[in-house]
């Protein structure tokens, strides 16, 4: 039996960078969930239509999958396909639309940000593309909330999404699969699994943190089951609904007991962690860690390979705050490079249309088009393979690098919960002042040029406004200044900092100390302590 409940509009169902991220109990709290469920089956339509449904297994996954799963029977949906347990990581979950050329899906996660009773939850949903609804539609789905009269469900028990196969909900067919089998086979295509496998069986070590988050079944399954790396390398691998109190965020800050164990005595050759829903990855080598920009172009260069790659790479995407060594790669290659705002949904068009092929970001996010959204084992395997190809260390690979297209510095700064009237004060503030910026000198530099980024899309020419100021120094070095959109407490304000250097001198210092004039520069510019108090940054990556 459907019944039809009547609600009213609650304010700030807007999605963000990601999708729309709360508090769990804002989340759990009457009508919300089903509010924004309905919003966006009123927008996207849901009447004989197959969506995949699927989470990172955090607190509330649980119970929002059969919530979700009663509304698409009362909307009409034909069939819904589920990970067992509505266990999917993002990317799989992006995959699984693709394979069954479905109308979408649903994906139930707060990615990086903790999980738990009193942590974060979210939901998003994704395109039949695979990648997440671009901002015509995200925008679409929060005008809908802001109307909503009602929304329906059906009445029935919860579902065994733990047994795998067919069920019946209320005429609506739901197939709970198995959320490992289909994402394991893609990568079997992309990778050459024989020589990451004779290199295991050579010795080769790895330590892999799935940080108690969704990737812990991919992981054993793919690098102990199928390439043979030793039992045990895989940490953290039970996915728990609060993450075992872990910050799901592969950093050095949050993955620490990582970083410690590979600059420790007898570290591993490769470490590697991701984040709570799959789609981010860490790679560290043996006593040097790589950082996501450098990760970007150290793939572009050497994605060829690898089996999947091997016709070569189309163009290269990377969003705005990322390092431009990518830029270079590119260059190198004759193919395109694209600058996009921050968040994977705006490569979603550049990999449709074939001018994308490989997309990352400097938030610890890779990808390629195999997928529509980043995907962090794939980035890790895609490593695995080079090293079984290249046969070298990952510090000598980034040396070769480094020599070969010169080093681009970079390091973001965050400030975590700013009270939001004083981030948005300076935001507004630097972007009062942007114009008279550029000629300034300070701290040895001189500003060349200072905007506020905006993009137009190559394919379908939508623009969006106001992605981040950025500061250009003469000689390439710069300073990028944004505020977070996946936050759910107060403000974060990103800085991003990066500097190049041409080499063959230069290119063995520490980050920080290379980038220390233009992180004061950057304070200076923004009176980052006058309008927040804030000197030091929380977390640096
Ligand atoms: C952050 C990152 C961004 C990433 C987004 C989603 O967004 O900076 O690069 O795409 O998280 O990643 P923001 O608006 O907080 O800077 V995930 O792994 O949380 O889906
Ligand atoms: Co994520």
């Amino acid at each position: 039996m459907t019944t039809t409940v009547k609600t009213t509009p609650i304010a700030g169902q807007k999605p963000g960078t990601s999708g729309l991220r709360k508090k769990t109990p804002v989340f759990m709290a009457r009508h919300y969930l089903e509010n924004f469920v309905q919003s966006v089956f009123d927008v996207v339509g849901c009447a004989g239509k197959t969506f995949v449904l699927g989470g990172d297994g955090r607190y509330f996954n649980d119970r929002a999958a059969q919530v979700i799963l009663r509304m698409a029977a009362a909307n009409g949906a034909a069939r819904v396909i589920v990970g067992q347990g509505a266990f999917l990581s993002t990317p799989a979950a992006s995959h699984l639309i693709r394979l069954n050329k479905t109308d979408g899906g649903i994906i139930m996660s707060a990615s990086h940000n903790p999980g738990g009773p009193t942590e974060d939850f979210g939901v998003k949903f994704n395109m039949p593309n695979g990648g997440p609804a671009p901002e015509a539609v995200t925008e679409a789905i929060y005008r809908r909330t802001t109307e909503i009269t009602e929304y329906h469900m059906v009445e029935a028990q919860d579902l065994d999404l733990a047994r795998i196969g067919r069920h019946d909900l209320a005429g609506m067919v739901v197939d709970v699969v198995d959320p490992v089998a289909d994402y394991a086979a893609l990568m079997e295509t992309l990778f050459d699994f024989p020589a990451i496998r004779s290199m295991f069986a050579g010795g080769f070590r790895m330590r892999m943190d799935s940080m108690c988050a969704i990737t812990g079944p991919y992981a054993v399954e793919i690098l102990e089951n199928r390439l043979g790396a030793a039992q045990g390398t895989v940490v953290n691998a039970a996915p728990l609904p609060d993450f075992g109190g872990m910050h799901p965020d592969p950093n050095p800050t949050w993955a620490k007991a990582l970083m410690d164990e590979m600059f420790g005595q007898d570290a591993p050759d490769f470490g590697a962690a991701s984040d709570g829903d799959g789609d981010r990855n860490m790679v560290v080598g043996r006593g040097i860690y790589v950082s996501p920009s450098d990760s970007l172009a150290v793939l572009a260069a050497n994605a060829h390979l690898a089996p999947g790659y091997k016709a070569g790479l189309k163009g290269i995407a990377r969003s705005m705050p990322t390092s431009a060594a990518a830029d270079r790669v590119a260059a190198a290659l004759g193919i395109g490079a694209y600058e996009t705002p921050t968040g994977w949904k705006f490569f979603g068009n550049l990999l449709d249309a074939g001018r994308a092929t490989l997309c990352g970001e400097e938030s610890f996010g890779t990808g390629s088009d195999h997928v529509r959204e980043k995907d962090g084992l794939w980035a890790i395997l895609l490593w695995l393979n080079i090293l079984a190809v290249r046969k070298q260390s990952v510090a000598q690979i980034l040396q070769e690098h480094w020599a070969k297209f010169g080093r681009n510095y970079y390091s973001r700064h965050d400030f975590e919960a700013i009270p939001t009237d004083k981030a948005d004060a300076m935001m507004a503030a630097l972007r009062e002042k942007l114009a008279s910026l550029p000629g300034t000198a300070l701290e040895g530099l001189v500003v060349e040029a200072a905007d506020d980024f905006a993009y137009t899309d190559p394919v379908d020419g939508s623009v969006s406004l106001k992605q981040g100021v950025r500061v250009l120094f003469a000689g390439g070095s710069r300073a990028v200044f944004r505020l977070s959109g996946t936050g759910t407490e107060g403000a974060t304000l990103r800085l991003y900092l990066e500097r190049y250097v041409p080499g063959p001198d230069g290119l063995a210092e520490d980050p920080q100390a290379a980038l220390a004039p233009i992180i004061r520069a950057a304070h200076a510019i923004a009176g980052i302590e006058t309008h927040t108090g804030r000197t030091a940054p929380d977390v640096v990556t």
